[in-house]
């Protein structure tokens, strides 16, 4: 399959999405917040809760760092399973933001391909209340993508799901790369 045949951009509500795996845009308590988080866990109810504080209790006493991911089941979701990963909050540019942010998009991949995972959606991570300008972190989450689809063939199929301005701006880069 073309590699560019693997992704496709969406607007959507993200909770609603039937794949195998969605992705959490998460801060470091892993305990729940607004965006994307607070629909997650409005969808999946108390379970999902639960499962963040065994994992925080036995791998992350400190948080979750920026740029990292852990996997929990997906409850009420339509998914099996939802990807935690915290993005970086945008400073100026130079507290190491742009690598973090790649790190969240490989190692949600990365995560994804261990648990088998053949679809995967994930938000427009950092561009909401961490307000990651939204032009550079698309650009970063389709390549950084591109990139681990290139060398690997699980996930098969990743979708964008995104909305408000990010629609327009996902639309254009990736049309950019056809
Ligand atoms: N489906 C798809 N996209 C959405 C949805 C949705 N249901 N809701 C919001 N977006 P954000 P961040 C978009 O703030 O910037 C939380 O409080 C939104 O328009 O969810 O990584 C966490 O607990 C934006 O473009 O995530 C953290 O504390 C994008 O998703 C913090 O926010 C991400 O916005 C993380 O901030």
């Amino acid at each position: 399959m073309n590699l560019l045949d693997r992704i496709v951009i969406l607007e959507a509500d993200i909770t609603k999405e039937k794949v195998n795996a969605i992705v959490n845009a998460a801060n470091r308590s892993l305990l729940g917040g607004g965006g994307v988080d607070g629909a997650i866990h409005r969808a999946t109810g108390r379970r999902l809760l639960e499962e963040c504080r065994e994992i925080r209790k036995k791998e992350y006493p400190d948080g979750l760092p920026a740029g990292q991911a852990v996997i929990t089941k997906g409850y009420n979701l339509l998914v099996k399973y939802v990807i935690h990963t915290v993005g970086p909050v945008w400073r100026n540019g130079s507290y190491n933001e742009p690598k973090l942010l790649a790190d969240c998009y490989r190692n949600c991949l990365r995560l994804a391909a261990e648990h088998e995972i053949k679809s995967i959606s994930f938000p427009a991570i950092s561009t909401g209340a961490y307000m990651y300008p939204k032009e550079l972190a698309a650009k970063t989450a389709i390549l950084e993508t591109l990139k681990y689809l290139e060398k690997h063939e699980l996930p098969e199929v990743v979708h964008f799901v995104v909305i408000g301005e990010n629609v327009a701006i996902y639309k254009r880069i990736f049309k950019s790369l056809k």
